[in-house]
């Protein structure tokens, strides 16, 4: 990659995205599922294929194209992205069906582990020149019952102002925008960052075209990404928006729901401050 490209291709964020996915999947245990499991999975995704392609008379030219951009999202690396987009919601909707607490929702490809970890009041690491309004984000993370959870952490990854990922596209450096902040000792943090920009999906890659190709829109709305978890607690996964902002009722990753929608207060100094608290529920004692 040359030195002065400075926007993020496709080819940049898809082969970031599937390593991080790659390392992650190597520190998980392996999933234990039976082949009478297996099996009926995926008989049942193949009939769902089958069902499509004879209702609506699927042609060879259709299948071929179809095979030729598979074939593509594998080479440049969009796996994790494509997936993430257009399924994980409803794997994370199955997950939530039996928990507690806070809202989830979908991770996403660009969660990278091992930050720093800040204190409770603190900034995310940013460059001297970090574009955005300054958001001044708050809260407090608390058991189901009420009790505050000190020394949670509350694990922050975010888009900068252009709406990118540091680690998933150039000239950004390492950790920008991500941090893991633990909370004091009332279970509460003020986190100072930027207000994210919407995510566009990568207009030059296959998930890209395929969306163009079927005429619907690029667009997350801006969020905030958040792993909660404290000692004795289910770790939750979601994101925050910003009311009043852009793509919140047509997010192409359909991962937005009601209560994460932050309300935003503009501040006598320009900036903006948002609050949201969290409630973790505790994990069953053997
Ligand atoms: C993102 O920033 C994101 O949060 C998701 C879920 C998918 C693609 C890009
Ligand atoms: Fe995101």
């Amino acid at each position: 990659m040359s030195a002065t490209q400075t926007s993020a291709s496709a080819a940049d964020a898809g082969a970031n995205a599937s390593e991080a996915f790659r390392a992650a999947a190597a520190r998980r245990a392996a999933a234990a599922t039976s082949q009478e499991r297996t099996d009926r999975l995926l008989r049942r995704t193949l009939e769902a294929i089958y069902d499509v392609i004879r209702t609506e008379e699927v042609s060879y030219p259709e299948f071929q194209a179809v095979k030729r951009w598979l074939m593509q999202v594998g080479e440049v690396g969009e796996w994790p992205l494509l997936l993430d987009v257009f399924v994980e919601h409803e794997i994370e909707k199955v997950a939530a069906k039996t928990q507690r607490g806070t809202t989830g929702t979908i991770e996403g490809p660009y969660y990278l582990p091992g930050q720093y970890r800040l204190p409770a009041a603190t900034t995310l690491p940013m460059r001297p020149d970090e574009k955005g309004a300054r958001l001044v984000f708050s809260g407090q993370v608390r058991d189901l019952d009420g009790t505050a959870l000190a020394g949670a952490e509350l694990d922050v990854w975010q888009a900068d102002a252009d709406g990118y990922y540091s680690g998933f596209a150039p000239n950004i450096p390492p950790g920008n925008l991500r941090g893991v902040v633990v909370t004091d000792a009332d279970g509460r943090f003020v986190v100072t960052t930027i207000k994210p920009a919407p995510y566009r999906i990568p207009t030059d890659g296959p998930t890209g075209a395929m969306i163009a190709a079927a005429g619907w829109h690029p667009w997350r709305p801006a969020h905030l990404h958040l792993m909660v978890r404290a000692e004795g607690h289910r770790q939750v996964t979601t994101q925050l928006y910003f009311d009043g902002g852009d793509w919140l009722d047509s997010d192409v990753a359909s991962a937005t729901k009601d209560d994460l929608v932050l309300a935003l207060r503009r501040q006598d100094d320009g900036s903006y401050a948002a609050s949201y608290d969290f409630e973790l529920e505790p994990v069953a004692k053997p």
